[in-house]
């Protein structure tokens, strides 16, 4: 039967070789790749102790490197005495059981290194099973190549008996059920965790402006946490290191304030099996009246790490959200000479330093701003005795005009967008009257 635990690759303390395979104009960012690649193992706690590239127009479709690249690999681990081979592309399953008969290590992908990262880092119960469905969901398809792990290991005698060749069909059916039935359980356990995370949110959200800080793993979205709000949020030098969100008040100078949270970093090529998992943990960021965009300006691929979240906000459908760049760590920018050019990615934009506290009020003022023109003008028509939203209108501050007619009375409001949702369900009939400017969008 078929061992759900060993969906988990561990690459603690294991000898692995990085291999990439890159085309001729993309060197520079193959070399930055590759830096990234680097530390993912290391975050894995993987000993890395080679590299291998080799410039092709495309990865070889049977074996990701050409034929002689192989051989040049499979000299390289034996000379090494390499556990793992982790590749910086997404490898197809046959690609896989290719290298991995040829070189006789195992060989792993980019998303399985995340995947593992994730595993090693996710500390909530909610974090946990949305990791474990991203891998399952990744192993579900590949299946038959665990298999053959397995047959290799036993000398041929599991899934089959001594002489039978792969895994006998009908077990591996019973495998595929197994693991199909987890994926069905952990869905629905999450649901239900699902849905008690969304009544505190939605609960939240009456009150405030909320805004998510989103950005690349390792930014310093949880530094700029801590500071704005003293949330006490883990922060360390490895990518992934906050998996859950995490939600807190943010007392502006003028005195208003706003719900700020803290959530999962982005990376290049993320795997879609884990966007699919941690949709619960992005709700926040989807339900955000304003998106601080963190990126690190002092790394050297600042503007490839600011596209790649831009694609992961469109592919969750944050693309057209009001947003700030916050450009980070410039007391680590040597050359300040790129600020500029970086604050043109976006607008608005601001420079700061989550560490030292340089141009904090710069963000705070800008965040303000976008806080008094988001306003939306709404009227608000429910019956007499919904004493209940009277207060909720009230507290927001922003009763511009009220009057009553026929056992109804009507409210003319301004409230933060993410309001609007929350007098509807509240018993509030809502009607935009007119349409404000925000600070994306002027
Ligand atoms: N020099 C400098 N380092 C910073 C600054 N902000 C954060 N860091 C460092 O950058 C590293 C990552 O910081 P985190 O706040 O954990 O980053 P994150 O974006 O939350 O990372 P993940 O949760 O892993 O996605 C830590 O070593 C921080 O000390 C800054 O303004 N300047
Ligand atoms: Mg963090």
């Amino acid at each position: 039967m078929v061992d759900l635990k060993r969906t988990e690759l561990s690459l603690h303390a294991e000898k692995a070789v990085l291999v990439q395979s890159y085309r001729a104009h993309e060197r520079e960012f193959a070399r930055a790749a590759l830096k990234e690649l680097d530390e993912l193992a290391r975050t894995a706690r993987a000993n890395v102790v080679s590299v291998l590239t080799q410039q092709r127009n495309q990865p070889d479709p049977a074996s990701y490197l050409g034929a002689g690249k192989v051989r040049e690999l499979a000299r390289l681990c034996e000379r090494v005495e390499a556990d793992i081979v982790i590749c910086d592309d997404d490898l197809k399953p046959a690609q896989v059981k290719n290298l991995e008969k040829r070189l006789e290590v195992k060989v792993c992908d980019r998303s399985e290194l995340i995947l593992d990262i994730f595993a090693q880092h996710a500390s909530s119960l909610q974090a946990q099973l949305q990791v474990e469905l991203a891998q399952l969901e990744y192993t579900l398809p590949r299946l038959k190549r665990m298999w053959t792990h397995l047959d290799r290991m036993a000398g041929g005698t599991i899934g089959g008996g001594i002489g039978v060749r792969g895994p006998g069909e009908k077990q591996l059916e019973v495998d595929r059920r197994l693991v199909q039935k987890r994926i069905s359980d952990l869905k629905s356990e999450l649901e239900k965790i699902e849905s008690r995370h969304h009544r505190t949110a939605a609960s939240r959200n009456e009150k405030f402006h909320t805004i998510a800080l989103v950005g690349y793993t390792n930014a310093g979205k949880s530094t700029l946490m801590n500071r704005l709000t003293h949330a006490g949020v883990a922060v360390k030098d490895h990518l992934f290191e906050t998996l859950d969100t995490r939600t807190r008040t943010w007392s502006l100078p003028d005195g208003r304030e706003a719900m700020l949270s803290d959530t999962v970093g982005f990376i290049r090529k993320l795997p879609h099996h884990l966007v699919a998992s941690f949709h619960a943990t992005l709700e926040e960021t989807r339900e955000a009246d304003l998106l601080l965009h963190v990126c690190d300006a002092a790394a050297d691929n600042a503007v490839d790490q600011i596209n790649a979240v831009e694609s992961v906000l469109d592919s969750i459908g944050c693309g057209e959200k009001p947003g700030c760049l916050v450009l980070n760590k410039i007391d680590a920018t040597d050359d300040r000479a790129r600020l500029p050019l970086l604050r043109r990615q976006a607008d608005p934009a601001v420079a700061i330093s989550a560490k030292t506290g340089e141009g904090i009020d710069e963000l705070e003022a800008t965040v303000q701003e976008f806080m008094d023109v988001s306003q939306v003008e709404l009227s608000v028509e429910t019956g007499v005795g919904n004493g209940r939203l009277f207060s909720l209108l009230y507290e927001k501050g922003a009763v511009l005009g009220r009057s009553y007619n026929d056992g109804k009375v009507s409210f003319r409001v301004k409230v933060p967008p993410s309001v609007a949702g929350v007098i509807e369900a509240m018993g509030g009939k809502t009607r935009r009257i007119e349409r404000t400017p925000t600070a994306a969008n002027p």
